[in-house]
Order: structure tokens, then sequence, then C-alpha cells
């Protein structure tokens, strides 16, 4: 293959340059190497479509009571194959484990905990759509890891990211100090840095929502989708756009690339659960880089990263993007 371009930055030369400027601990980079390393596996799987056999549903269902498709159980066990051998992690824990996985750490010092969803957007794998892999790091007390050890609030991750597997795979990834992009240069299968220091813009006029729940939806989210849907003549005064993906990492991307909101709020189609998302290794992760790009992510109200974590398969009500509209929202959930 041939090298990468020098005169951008691959992410092993970002990382290394962060390490040797003492801004980064080594255990830290390592375990973010091996993420991104495992969404290069990812994507070149993904990449095969129908070639390969990762099509279509595995046949079983996973703690959720989901049923899981071939490329969320393939995703699962690159994942943790290629995250077990890093001598960082005390333990690690996915949307397709029931519990956590405790991993042996030869070093007693940089120890850290991986949560990730492997395969973000199983609805569209089978259609050819955006998909991808969201992953949190938060850091590892000493001694024995069992679940609770990850119930940590999201402004506690030390690392958090997504690989986004569309037309172009691109690794967008933050250490709490901004968010970067780095695309994955297929001639040299290096991850090269593309962007750096990404601003959702405060304003906009685009949200994002499945319409097809929306007579389960409480009421501040109905004044909310109707005041935008009346656009010019409605309170608001101006049109809206309405963009669905049905992954969140695509809609999330597009919010942080160019503004908006994206919401997916707690509904009462199934009042057991508070939400469609998991705020460990979905909402938490996507809330630290949304507040390190300058927007906000709320459960309607409370910023998801101040949240006190109670399961790691918790469901939260997720209302993230421009600062304008979150903030609103909140407006409407004030008890008048
Ligand atoms: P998954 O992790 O099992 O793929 O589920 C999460 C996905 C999100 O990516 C997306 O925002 C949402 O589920 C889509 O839900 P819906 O089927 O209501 O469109
Ligand atoms: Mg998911």
């Amino acid at each position: 293959m041939p090298p990468a371009d020098p005169g951008t930055p691959t992410l092993a030369a970002c990382l290394a340059r962060r390490v040797t400027a003492g801004a980064l601990d080594p255990g830290l980079a390592r375990v973010v190497e091996a993420l991104a390393a495992c969404t290069q596996r990812i994507s070149t799987l993904v990449g095969r479509g129908g070639l390969s056999d990762i099509l279509g549903s595995a046949g079983q269902q996973n703690v959720q009571g989901e049923t899981q498709k071939k490329l969320d159980v393939i995703s699962n066990d690159m994942m943790i194959e290629g995250l077990a051998a890093t001598g960082h992690l005390a333990a690690l824990a996915s949307e397709e484990l029931d519990h956590h996985l405790p991993l042996p750490t030869p070093s007693a010092k940089s120890r850290y905990l991986a949560l990730f969803d492997p395969l973000d957007g199983s609805s569209n794998i089978d259609i050819n759509a955006p998909i991808g892999t969201i992953f949190s790091v938060l850091p590892a007390a000493d001694g024995a890891v069992g679940d609770e050890a990850f119930l940590q609030p999201g402004r506690r991750q030390v690392a958090a990211g997504y690989a986004l597997y569309g037309p172009a795979t691109e690794l967008v990834l933050t250490w709490g100090e901004g968010v970067d992009v780095y695309t994955l240069d297929r001639a040299c299968g290096e991850y090269t840095l593309t962007d750096t220091g990404l601003r959702v813009p405060v304003t906009t006029s685009e949200y994002a929502i499945n319409a097809s729940n929306q007579r389960f939806w409480e009421a501040p989210l109905q004044r909310y989708v109707a005041e935008c849907q009346a656009g010019s003549s409605g309170p608001r005064g101006r049109d809206f756009n309405m963009r669905w993906n049905g992954s969140m990492v695509g809609d999330v991307h597009r919010v942080l690339r160019r503004g908006g909101v994206f919401l997916y709020p707690r509904d009462n189609k199934l009042p057991r659960k508070a939400g469609r998302l998991r705020l460990m290794y979905e909402a938490n992760p996507m809330a630290l880089l949304a507040q390190q790009a300058g927007a906000l992510a709320t459960d309607g109200v409370t910023p998801l990263l101040d949240l006190q974590p109670t399961g790691l398969h918790q469901r939260v009500p997720v209302v993230l993007g421009s600062l304008e509209e979150v903030e609103r929202i909140a407006r409407y959930h004030a008890p008048v």
C-alpha cells in the first residue's frame, strides 16, 4: 500500500504526538488505537456487503430482546478480540453482552473501561444505508470490576467517539478537548485527520425524529414538532426541514456537521422504557461529542452527562443538537 500523505497526520501520528507532549496517557492512547483498529476491520467487512456472509438475521436475541443481525454478532466479536489484548482495559461492556466482560490487565496503572455499541443502526445493514460503531472510555478504579464499575456519569468519560460507515468511513473522536474527524484512507489503510475543532451552529432549521411514533409522544415534544411543521405560518416564523437516517450515528453526524436537533424522546408506546436509546454506550458518548462541539444533549431537561446511571443497558430519552433548539425543548418541559 502507498504511504499516507505526509501533509495530513494519521491517527497514529496524532496519538504519538499527544503522548510525547504529555497530553495523553499512553495506556489510553493504546486503547483508542485498538478501538480505531476494530472499526477499520468492521469497515472492511461492511464494505463487502453481500459478497460476504454478513447480511440478515443471526436468529438470536440480545439481552434487550432485540433480534441480532449477523453483523451485530460479528462486529461484537471483532471488538472483543481487538480490545482484549491492549493490557490497559480492566473490562468491557457491549450492547450485545448481558454483563461486563473482565479482561486481564498486566499494567497496574492506566486501567480503563470500554463500552460500545458494535453496530449501531442495525436495521440499515441489509439496505446498504449508513451504520456505525459507538464507543466510550471510562476510568477504572483499582481492584475487581463488576457491572457497577461502569455506572459513572458521562462527564467522567476520558474518550468517546464513533465510526460512521457511510460512503466514506470516518472516525469522530473527542478526549474532552474538542472534536476531531479522521477519514479512513483506503489507499494506505490509515485513519487520517481531515477536520478538527468541529462546531455545531447554535441556530438551525432542521430536526430529526421518527414521526411514526408521534401519537405516543409527551406534550412538550408534540408542541415542539407541531411548531416546526407549522413552519413560516406558525410561531417559529420559518420553515424547518426533517431528516431521519434510522441510525443514530448517521443522524448525529449530520447534526455535528451542519447543525440540527436529533430527538428520540420518551414516549408512552412502551411506558416501561424511558426511551429507545441506551445511556452508557449510545447517548453518553454522543453527548460528550455534542458538548465538545458546542452543542447540547439532554433527556429533555437534564444534561445527559450529569445523569447518574443505574444500569448497564439503561435507556434514556435523547434531545441532542444545536443549542437554541435543545434549550427551547427544555423550556417546553418546564412546569407551568
Ligand atoms: P440499534 O443499536 O439496535 O441499531 O438501535 C439503535 C437505533 C439508533 O441508531 C436509531 O437512532 C434508532 O435505533 C432508530 O430507531 P427507529 O427504528 O425508531 O427508527
Ligand atoms: Mg445502537
